[in-house]
């Protein structure tokens, strides 16, 4: 299909084309694009862009990635086709960050196809294409991970992740960073630091911080971020952004 540049929603068009195109490579999940469209619908409420709110918690996680021991960036299908690039930026702005694959919907061949997306856009030591320890307490294939990798993790940053393994990544005293558009899904609310924020411009938005913050001690000290504060502001802007529509009786630019 031909996408037209004059089209007002173009860029979301594109996107939306190359995730297709990536679930009919197998990269994607069909249960992405389902999520996909989740993200989008918040995203539209949310106007978009980078809250003052987010671009917060963006600063709050460069630092707590700078100062942890062993900071992990969970990638699953369509962080890859997403962002495979942002997640090489966010590797080279985060020395000593270990990326590793963790699929919700898990074969040997999809784990193999999201590390060699990682490995082509420039990131080094992909882990977890074929996993070496369980998460426990966690029935499905996402309990899969690398023993050196989110097995050992003080900081884990998890896109697009589901309650369940937010949840369980707690219960065995790691701090949690999620970004997820949705500031009312489980994994928002389980979060140490939840980024309400699209998963590139985050990305973006945390390398941007972490090469402002330069080299730090990796000394495990993380400072205090009020989560349910954050979640409380993107709630705050999505009410804003409908009340304004329903008193002016036109949505919002
Ligand atoms: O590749 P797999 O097999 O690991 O599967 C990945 C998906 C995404 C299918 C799986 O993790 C899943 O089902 O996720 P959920 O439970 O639907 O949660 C995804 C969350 O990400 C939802 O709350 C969406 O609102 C949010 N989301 C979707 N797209 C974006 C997003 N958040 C930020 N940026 C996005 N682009």
């Amino acid at each position: 299909m031909r996408l037209s540049r004059r089209h007002p929603r173009y860029a979301s068009l594109r996107v939306r084309a190359s995730l297709a195109d990536a679930a009919g490579r197998g990269l994607v999940a069909p249960e992405g694009l389902i999520a996909h469209g989740r993200g989008e619908a918040f995203d539209y409420l949310l106007g978009e862009r980078t809250s003052p709110s987010a671009r917060r918690a963006e600063r709050a996680a460069a630092v707590w990635l700078r100062h942890a021991r062993r900071p992990v960036l969970s990638v699953n299908g369509n962080v890859a086709a997403l962002a495979a690039g942002e997640v090489a930026r966010l590797q080279r702005a985060v020395p000593g960050l270990s990326v590793e694959v963790n699929l919700f919907h898990r074969t040997a061949a999809r784990a193999a196809l999201v590390g060699r997306t990682l490995r082509r856009a420039g990131v080094r030591g992909v882990r977890g294409v074929r996993p070496t320890a369980r998460v426990p307490g966690l029935p499905s294939d996402r309990a899969w991970v690398d023993a050196r990798g989110i097995a050992v993790a003080d900081v884990c940053l998890v896109p697009l992740e589901d309650g369940d393994r937010a949840e369980a990544l707690r219960r065995l005293g790691k701090r949690v960073i999620s970004i997820d558009l949705n500031p009312l899904s489980r994994t928002s609310r389980a979060a140490d630091l939840p980024i309400v924020d699209e998963l590139c411009r985050a990305l973006r938005g945390i390398s941007r911080a972490s090469r402002r913050i330069g080299p730090s001690p990796r000394d495990g000290r993380l400072p205090a971020f009020d989560a349910p504060r954050a979640l409380a502001e993107a709630y705050a802007t999505i009410d804003q952004r409908l009340s304004r529509a329903a008193r002016r009786r036109k949505p919002p630019r």
